[in-house]
């Protein structure tokens, strides 16, 4: 059970009595936990008034007018994109920032060294400070919100605070908003509870802090997805993956999907892929037409919430329940089922906008037509970017014509393999599958991958990312991956666990592999192995597909000698990847659970 968050004495006194004068709405819950911690974040935050929503379409239509009317969305046309509206957010407020961001445990050992740390009383006090009177003239959202699906055993509850209408709207996408978590929550008082302030977006008082022994997060001074839509990275992941650590479950950066055979034969995988690598695309990926009768049905496309079930297998649940995508790259060849998704009640945050009210990015396929702005509101000139990079669609998951329908079980879907990958431009073989489960561990703690615009930084360079959850674990790494090696004690049939990279290129910077859909064709040979209808040839690495039974037909272009050069493992290579690992395991060494040191030792006897 979570405590409440304790208001500091000072900031009771300084505001007692101005509940009393406050516009309080029209509550839509009983919960006496709720109000009370409502009542209290009111009197630290002084809003003008209170909105305690309910999740109907009614509501939406009413927010939905008056961000229009206040210009934090404008409509987009209705006859090309009924239901969907356009959102740009402060230049200098447009990914994660992986500094700002803290895991405040009672000790610093438990954040661990990848994690930045406060003590939680310090941290409490910075917040409060900042928060206090932060909502004078604003209004206050009372989002209420479950994560997985009703009844579900494994489902959560959320509230979140927030003085953006902004991110009520996108909650309202991206989870099961309103009433239905109330009812969930019923007389309880073991929910998220999350607060959010947009400040004046200063970067300098940017926070976004996680309490996970108090189940509290608070996000100040940004009004950017990751950062705010509470439910996602920091409930469904970094305050996630501790309450898992605690009650036996795993809590993964992953999406979850369904592979249909044409014999009727449904496997379901869970894949983790560090930011803008690839989840949402292999989530939704249409087989090519070689791959006939074959069908894909998404689970999610980010977060994996995964619990040994009473039979013995690992069953996921998808705790979000819309799409928060990536926008560049979006196309009818590279991801057809997105661009159906997006034609509807879809939010754009940062894409170029055209003079005819129609949205556009790099990769969307045609010419940006005369005219068109750029996400910053410039007039767009060729040579710089249209959108922003990390520009992304906000889009609900009904809206997608392959929504597995196991994605609305409360008991989930039991997961036959786990993919690992990265964006890697060398080194790392198109597919290849541990030996074991321990293995398996090992290959997902080294993952390296190059980064990307979905978190502030640098881009391109390769840093250590294990299981794509580098910046989403909510404890100490090197406990992690205890959890990660504990629950083979706890699931009688384990996946099978594989590493994939769809992003090798050649000396001239061509991608090796066409990607996409055609990953259909390493999905069917990790099927196949998991169903034990396959050989495999043994590697330093682990288990690579026999050339004769990847199937390369109806490829044109792509050779047996592609083939090759997309698995080729370089010895050399190898060894100093081996090396550059050893970074993060210096880091944590003194947590590092033993299996870890004899899987390197292993793999460089093997080498
Ligand atoms: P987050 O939402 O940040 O967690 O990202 P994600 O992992 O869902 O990544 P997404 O599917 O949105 O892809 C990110 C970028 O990678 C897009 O620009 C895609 O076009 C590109 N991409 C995805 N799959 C492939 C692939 O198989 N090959 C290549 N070359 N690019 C890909
Ligand atoms: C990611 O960065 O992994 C995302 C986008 O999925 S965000 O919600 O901003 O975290
Ligand atoms: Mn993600």
């Amino acid at each position: 059970m979570s405590r409440p968050c304790a208001i500091p004495l000072l900031f009771r006194s300084l505001f007692n009595g101005t509940l009393q004068r406050m516009k309080l709405g029209n509550r839509n819950t009983q919960n006496a936990e709720v109000i009370a911690w409502v009542g209290k974040v009111a009197e630290l935050c002084q809003p003008r008034e209170i909105f305690w929503c309910d999740g109907s379409t009614v509501e939406k239509e009413a927010l939905t007018a008056e961000a229009v009317r206040s210009g934090v969305l404008l409509e987009l046309n209705p006859e090309r994109l009924p239901g969907c509206y356009y959102h740009r957010s402060h230049p200098n407020d447009v990914a994660r920032v992986e500094q700002c961001t803290y895991v405040c445990t009672e000790s610093e050992e438990e954040a661990g060294p990848t994690n930045n740390w406060a003590p939680p009383a310090e941290m409490y006090r910075k917040l409060y400070g900042l928060c206090a009177g932060a909502m004078r003239d604003r209004v206050m959202y009372v989002v209420p919100y479950l994560l997985g699906p009703p009844k579900s055993p494994m489902a959560k509850v959320g509230i979140e605070l927030t003085d953006s209408i902004y991110v009520v709207l996108s909650m309202r996408i991206m989870t099961r908003m309103g009433k239905v978590a109330y009812d969930e929550l019923g007389e309880g008082t073991d929910f998220n509870r999350g607060l959010h302030t947009m400040l004046d977006l200063d970067p300098e008082r940017r926070h976004i802090a996680h309490f996970p022994q108090d189940n509290t997060i608070i996000s100040v001074g940004s009004n950017y997805g990751g950062n705010v839509l509470l439910g996602k990275k920091c409930l469904a992941l970094r305050i996630g993956s501790w309450l898992g650590r605690k009650e036996g479950w795993l809590a993964e950066h992953m999406l979850i999907l369904g592979v249909e055979a044409p014999s009727g034969e449904k496997t379901f995988v869970a894949a983790a892929f560090p930011s803008a690598c690839g989840k949402t695309n292999f989530a939704m990926m249409q087989p090519p037409r070689h791959f006939r009768g074959w069908k894909i049905w998404t689970v999610g496309d980010d977060i994996a919430w995964m619990k040994p079930g009473a039979d013995g297998c690992l069953y996921a649940i998808n705790p979000e329940f819309g799409y928060f995508g990536v926008a560049p790259g979006t196309n009818v060849h590279s991801n057809p089922n997105a661009t159906e998704i997006i034609k509807r009640d879809t939010i754009y945050t940062n894409v170029a906008l055209t003079p005819d009210r129609d949205v556009w990015w790099e990769g969307k396929g045609e010419d940006p037509p005369a005219g068109t702005v750029d996400w910053q509101g410039r007039p767009w000139k060729s040579g710089e970017h249209a959108a922003q990079p990390n520009s992304r669609f906000t889009a609900p998951m009904t809206n997608n014509p392959m929504l597995a329908p196991e994605a609305m079980d409360p008991k989930g879907v039991p997961i036959s393999a786990i993919i690992f990958g990265g964006r890697r431009s060398t080194t790392l073989p198109l597919v290849y599958e541990a030996f074991n489960w321990v293995h398996g561990v090992y290959m997902g703690a080294t993952m390296g991958s190059e980064t990307t615009a979905a978190a502030a930084g640098a881009v391109g360079h390769v840093r250590c990312d294990p299981m794509a959850m580098l910046p989403f674990t909510g404890y100490n790494m090197g406990f992690y991956f205890r959890h990660w090696l504990n629950m083979r004690k706890r699931i009688t049939h384990l996946p099978r666990i594989f590493s994939v990279n769809w992003f090798r290129k050649d000396d001239q910077g061509n991608f090796l592999w066409p990607g996409y859909g055609e990953n259909m064709r390493v999905l069917e040979w990790i099927v196949d192995r998991c169903h034990g209808r396959v050989g495999a040839r043994e590697t330093p690495l682990g288990w690579v597909p026999n050339a004769r039974d990847f199937d390369l037909d109806d490829l044109p272009g792509f050779t047996r000698e592609h083939f090759e050069r997309v698995q080729q493992i370089n010895i050399e290579e190898w060894r100093r990847e081996i090396l550059s690992q050893d970074e993060l395991f210096m880091k944590i060494y003194a947590f590092i659970p033993k299996e870890m040191i004899f899987q390197r030792e292993l793999l460089v006897a093997r080498l």
